[in-house]
């Protein structure tokens, strides 16, 4: 019987089973889902079997084994375990052409099968970004392309840009296996310099995602700010300007000028890097001060206009007790306003009326006049207020 079920690569075999009519016998089977590369186990159980044989066949229909007798030629699969009860077998190496309908067939009278479909999964292989040729110039169009082959089901990209998600453009998705393309499109300028975009390829097949980084080198004019170590430059003080720039490629060395020419030739200016110090500063330094910087996609610059104040001007005490003095003022100040908010809410809570007309009556020739006149009051008095508010904090 076997060897006939051989010659004619048929599932039928009445032999053993003819008769037996195999009441509530019935093979179990489950679907099983590799990763291409690894091992499937197909197993199939009888629960009550009369001992009648159980076969595995393969999705081209091929009797793969035959209770524990090995029908068809493939050193990938093996045996696990062949009783009445259950018939194990395992695929090693699968491939994505293994995937399809396996049939247990038991040999009952008629014959009962039952399907098992093996999934074989394919390992999406590490992404490769393409499409970037360092540098790029800032304003210049950059595609991003990310490309991972090799999956099934088709693999799903994501872009990231540093840590933040980014749309991608889905672009292809093709072939047994799934070449998966995504695309990024955009405008760079001098914040995608030094940038990492990252394209991740999701896949059932993957416990963690592929990750493949791509760092944007991005080419930029200088953009220079000055920084200055005084807020009140005084004479007599040792003064610093810092010229900070930036770009890519990093600006060439900077260069100082002061009222468009050049830096009076003077003992107390010393120029060092991106540094301009003034040792002992004179009312005779203030002006404009220019920093400018270049590299091959241009020339940056920055300003600052230096007034050297009179330490005189400011009165005798020095800046600390001017700072104290001005911590008392302002401290003085908020308490009189919250005293007048105060005053102005329980003045509101015992009668608005009175209140103004009492104000305004004092020079008034009649009641409607000493009421406008109250309304006039208030509105000064209240715009007199902001104004020392905006002053004292100025200040
Ligand atoms: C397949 O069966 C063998 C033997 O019972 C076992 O060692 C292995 O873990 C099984 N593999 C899977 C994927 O279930
Ligand atoms: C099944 O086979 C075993 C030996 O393998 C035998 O002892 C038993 O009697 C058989 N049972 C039936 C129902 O034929
Ligand atoms: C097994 O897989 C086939 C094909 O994918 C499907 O039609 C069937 O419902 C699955 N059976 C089970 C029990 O999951
Ligand atoms: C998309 O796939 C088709 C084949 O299905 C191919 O001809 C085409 O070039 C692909 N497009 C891209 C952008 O890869
Ligand atoms: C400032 O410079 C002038 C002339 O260069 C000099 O006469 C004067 O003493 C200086 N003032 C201070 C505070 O150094
Ligand atoms: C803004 C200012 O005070 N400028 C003064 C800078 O110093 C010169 C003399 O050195 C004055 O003429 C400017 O008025």
């Amino acid at each position: 019987c076997f060897l006939l079920s051989l010659l004619l690569n048929v599932s039928f075999c009445f032999c053993g089973s003819i008769l037996k009519w195999g009441q509530g016998q019935f093979p179990i089977t489950q679907n099983v889902t590799v990763v291409e590369g690894a091992m499937a186990n197909m197993t199939c159980r009888v629960d009550y079997n009369d001992n009648t044989s159980l076969q595995w066949s393969n999705p081209a229909q091929q009797t793969l084994f035959f209770g524990d007798k090995k029908a068809l030629r493939d050193h990938r699969i093996e045996l696990v375990r062949a009783s009445w009860q259950e018939l194990t077998i395992r695929i090693g190496d699968v491939s994505l052409s293994d995937e399809g309908q396996y049939t247990c067939s038991l040999f009952t009278m008629p014959v009962k099968t039952t399907k098992a479909f093996l999934t074989v999964l394919g390992v999406p292989g590490r992404p490769e970004i393409t499409g970037f040729s360092k540098p790029a110039m800032e304003g210049d169009i950059v595609t991003l392309m990310c490309t991972t082959s090799g999956s099934k089901p088709a693999a799903n990209i994501r872009w990231f840009r540093n840590d933040e998600e980014v749309q991608g453009k889905h672009v292809n998705a093709t072939g047994k296996s799934f070449t998966v393309k995504s695309s990024l499109q955009f405008e760079v300028d001098r914040q995608d310099d030094g940038v990492a975009y990252t394209c991740s390829v999701e896949h059932v097949s993957l416990s963690s995602p592929y990750m493949t980084t791509e760092v944007l080198d991005v080419h930029y004019a200088p953009h220079l700010e000055i920084t200055h170590s005084l807020i009140i430059p005084q004479e007599g003080q040792y003064f610093k300007l810092e010229c900070v720039s930036i770009g890519n490629p990093i600006p060439e060395p900077v260069l100082w000028s002061k009222d468009g020419g050049e830096l009076p030739d003077i003992e107390r200016m010393i120029v060092e890097g991106t540094e301009l110090t003034i040792t002992m500063l004179n009312k005779t330094d203030n002006g404009t001060y220019r920093c400018e910087a270049s590299n091959d996609l241009g020339t940056g610059s920055a300003e600052y206009i230096l007034f050297v104040y009179d330490p005189n001007a400011l009165g005798q005490h020095g800046p600390d007790h001017a700072l104290i003095g001005g911590v008392v003022a302002v401290v003085v100040f908020i308490t009189l306003c919250l005293i007048i908010v105060l005053g102005r809410y329980l003045a509101r809570h015992k009668g608005t009326y009175l209140t103004h007309e009492a104000k305004g009556a004092e020079d008034a020739p009649d009641a409607d006049t000493a009421i406008i006149n109250a309304e006039g009051n208030h509105t000064s008095n209240h715009i007199a207020n902001a104004h020392t508010c905006y002053f004292v904090s100025s200040i």
